[in-house]
């Protein structure tokens, strides 16, 4: 069952908004969702219900879900043109992973690296068993609208796998429902890595001051952290899978995921040049897309009842998907269909 508006193949991806975006957001996913807008017919939701598996504080919850749509438009996400929704204004997506999560092997769960990171963190005891089920809930996201595409950065690989692997498993035991979806990862930038420690992800839930840039990050401190990032003692500048060279490597990847321009011409435009002026001209490159980005934010927000207006818009038409795909699934799996 393919998914098309026209002709256009469909894409659905997301973020949570369980704290402040980041440039690893931004290069990963956003600034991919951006560029295949016009080509596909894209649905962009902010996933609250993946934000509460872990703790969340509700007023702060409720901010960052705003914040989070603001800054997919701030982006350069068009509303007229991309579906933008929050999650949980869609209660089938609660459903269908529920349906999923029936069928979801604990076996695979328990091999998600996500999910072994994530709770190796956390005592037993304080774990919910959300964090564990929460690629079938992904799943759901994704299979509820057919989609036909996933623009993610390459930690959500597994989980992509797993939403196909459940996809066939469904189709297979009650009849062809769900589409197949692929990943799609960035050519540069598909995982970026802290600016404190270049051998872990960045990642927006790091408590570590010098670990992320954040979008919303004042533009001099955004400089700042990335002057203070971690480098090395070699001297030379260029692209290396060497753990050693992370750092410098990270600052190069967020340089060519920015700029676009290839390993070769960075590499011989940085020749004879030392870390103090890869730093600037990825400290500047890094403010100039921070820039605009906030003076749009900012707009937006000021503009009252435009970013609820864009949700509620979002909602109705991914609802009308989203509820299509439910009811499809649900007398497949054999639930009495109510009068
Ligand atoms: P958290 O720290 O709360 O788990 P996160 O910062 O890892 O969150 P998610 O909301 O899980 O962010 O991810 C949203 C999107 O951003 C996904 O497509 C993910 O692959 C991408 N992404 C997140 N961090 C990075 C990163 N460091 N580099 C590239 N892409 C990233
Ligand atoms: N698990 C993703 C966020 C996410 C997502 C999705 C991404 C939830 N549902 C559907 C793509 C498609 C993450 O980045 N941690």
């Amino acid at each position: 069952m393919a998914a098309e508006n026209g002709n256009k193949p469909r894409v659905l991806s997301g973020i949570q908004p369980s704290g402040n975006l980041t440039i690893g957001n931004y290069l990963g996913a956003l600034k991919q969702w951006v560029a295949v807008q016009h080509d596909y017919d894209c649905f962009y939701c902010v996933v609250d219900l993946h934000a509460i598996t872990v703790a969340q504080d509700p007023a702060e919850l409720r901010r960052k879900t705003r914040e989070s749509a603001a800054i997919y438009l701030a982006a350069g996400i068009d509303p007229e043109i991309s579906t933008v929704f929050v999650q949980s204004h869609i209660p089938a997506h609660s459903e269908l992973a529920w349906m999923l999560t029936c069928m979801a092997p604990l076996g695979w769960l328990n091999r998600m690296t996500q999910f072994k990171d994530k709770s190796a963190k956390q005592s037993q005891e304080s774990i919910g068993a959300g964090l564990l089920n929460y690629p079938s809930l992904m799943a759901a996201d994704i299979l509820l609208y057919h989609a036909d595409l996933v623009p993610v950065g390459d930690d959500q690989n597994q989980h992509l796998e797993f939403t196909r692997d459940l996809a066939q498993r469904f189709n297979h035991l009650y009849g062809e429902t769900f589409t197949l979806p692929s990943v799609m990862n960035p050519q540069a930038g598909a995982r970026v890595m802290g600016l404190d420690n270049p051998t872990a992800k960045m990642s927006k839930s790091e408590a570590s001051e010098n670990h992320a840039v954040f979008l919303l990050d004042d533009l001099a401190r955004a400089r700042k952290k990335v002057m203070r990032a971690v480098t090395d003692s070699h001297r030379e500048i260029r692209f290396s899978d060497d753990r050693e060279r992370a750092g410098v490597n990270n600052l190069l990847t967020i340089y060519q995921a920015i700029t676009g321009e290839t390993q070769e011409a960075i590499e011989s435009g940085f020749a004879n040049k030392g870390y103090g002026d890869l730093k600037r001209a990825v400290a500047d490159c890094v403010v100039g897309t921070l820039e605009p980005l906030q003076a749009r934010y900012n707009e937006l927000m000021n503009e009252a009842g435009y970013l609820d207006s864009v949700l509620k818009i979002g909602r109705e038409k991914a609802a009308d998907i989203a509820n299509d795909t439910l009811k499809l699934a649900q007398a497949r799996m054999g639930f009495l269909a109510s009068s």
